[in-house]
């Protein structure tokens, strides 16, 4: 067989096998069979030797054609591979955009976060200032300073759980109303602050009480504040809690820290206010106790009750919520029942 006719049986042969190539390692044994040190085509161009001089250089020509013909044809095929293998790589990797996500679960404030938070913003608007006082509190604050001495009756409404003989749980929020009023300075300007947090009493726990509950404090001290003032804005806090169909009374009541006092009902969320169980049969149920600031309270503050007065309440976050939502049972709030909870999402 004649070298011409050898190499081109091995270039047909080469470019069909670089054809049916399927990865790199086989397109590199092919490469080294046929252009490597020991492969064929070096092999034949190594029998040149044997050849006349007139034949050399034409079949120097040819095998030098075929080399380069079946490098191309190699390279070109090594690249084919390189995309296939890409190619099949991305569609292994798509994403479906298309399809649903994996929801991610949200949280949300407790239902009264939620009413704290309202009643925070209202009076924000009112320009209220938010003060927070501390839950474990001395009797000092929690009763004298409020007008309440050591065996006064009326602590025997609001008893607690000590911690010593004089520190307490605090039965109510109104001793922050003591220690912001001693810290003031009149000169520049009335004191207007809301105060929210738990308060602690050793109350049998039912429908409507709890022993461990909320209270927002609200006290204006400044000149010439009259019971007036202390309606329109409890008036005000009632029809932003409730709504405008709610109705609110005020019923003259006792408490040492004021004087005169009230207790402040709203009409029942459960009957309309014609009586049932939730309301006792009344129609009404008591949110919140309010009053005009004693003057003992303000004297005992080192602030002059003859220049200064103002009103104070103290009203209960979850009755509202209860009212709001129409809640039968307080105990509902603190139970951690997400299927009860999930009811009161903000997004809404
Ligand atoms: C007081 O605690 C007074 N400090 C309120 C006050 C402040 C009067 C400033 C005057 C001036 P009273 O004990 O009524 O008052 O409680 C106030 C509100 O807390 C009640 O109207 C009610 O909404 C709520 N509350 C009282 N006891 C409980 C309880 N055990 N569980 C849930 N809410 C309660």
């Amino acid at each position: 067989m004649s070298l011409q006719t050898r190499l081109t049986e091995l270039r047909d042969q080469g470019l069909k096998d670089i054809q049916s190539a399927e990865n790199s390692e086989m397109i590199n044994d092919i490469r080294v069979k046929l252009l490597g040190k020991k492969g064929s085509i070096t092999e034949v161009l190594r029998g040149m030797r044997e050849l006349d001089k007139e034949e050399r250089p034409k079949v120097g020509a040819l095998a030098n054609k075929i080399r380069d013909e079946l490098s191309n044809a190699i390279v070109t095929r090594q690249n084919e591979i390189e995309a296939e293998k890409i190619a099949k790589k991305l569609e292994k990797e798509k994403i479906d955009v298309t399809l649903p996500g994996v929801p991610v679960k949200e949280g949300q404030a407790h239902v009264l976060a939620q009413i704290i938070d309202e009643i925070e913003k209202l009076f924000l608007g009112l320009g209220f200032q938010i003060i927070e006082g501390p839950e474990v509190e001395e009797d000092h604050y929690n009763f004298e300073m409020l007008n309440l001495p050591p065996d006064h009756p009326a602590r025997d409404m609001q008893d607690t759980f000590y911690i010593t003989d004089k520190t307490l749980m605090r039965t109510q929020t109104s001793p922050v109303q003591a220690r912001t009023l001693e810290k003031h300075d009149f000169s520049k300007g009335p004191l207007k602050m809301i105060s929210p947090g738990k308060v602690y009493r050793r109350d049998t726990d039912d429908a409507t009480h709890s022993h461990q509950f909320h209270q927002v404090e609200g006290l204006v001290v400044g000149e010439n504040i009259s019971m007036a003032d202390l309606k329109g804005t409890l008036e005000l806090v009632a029809k932003t809690i409730f709504g405008e169909d709610r109705d609110i009374r005020l019923r003259p009541s006792y408490f040492p820290f004021t004087e005169p006092s009230a207790e402040v009902d709203v009409s029942c969320f459960k009957c309309g206010g014609k009586g049932c169980q939730v309301c006792k049969q009344s129609g009404w149920i008591e949110v919140l106790g309010a009053g005009m600031v004693h003057p003992n309270v303000l004297q005992m503050a080192g602030v002059d009750p003859d220049v200064y007065g103002g009103f104070a309440f103290g009203l209960g976050p979850d009755r509202f919520a209860m009212l709001k939502y129409g809640v039968d049972d307080i105990r509902e709030f603190y139970l951690n029942d997400l299927r009860f909870l999930n009811q009161f999402s903000q997004k809404g």
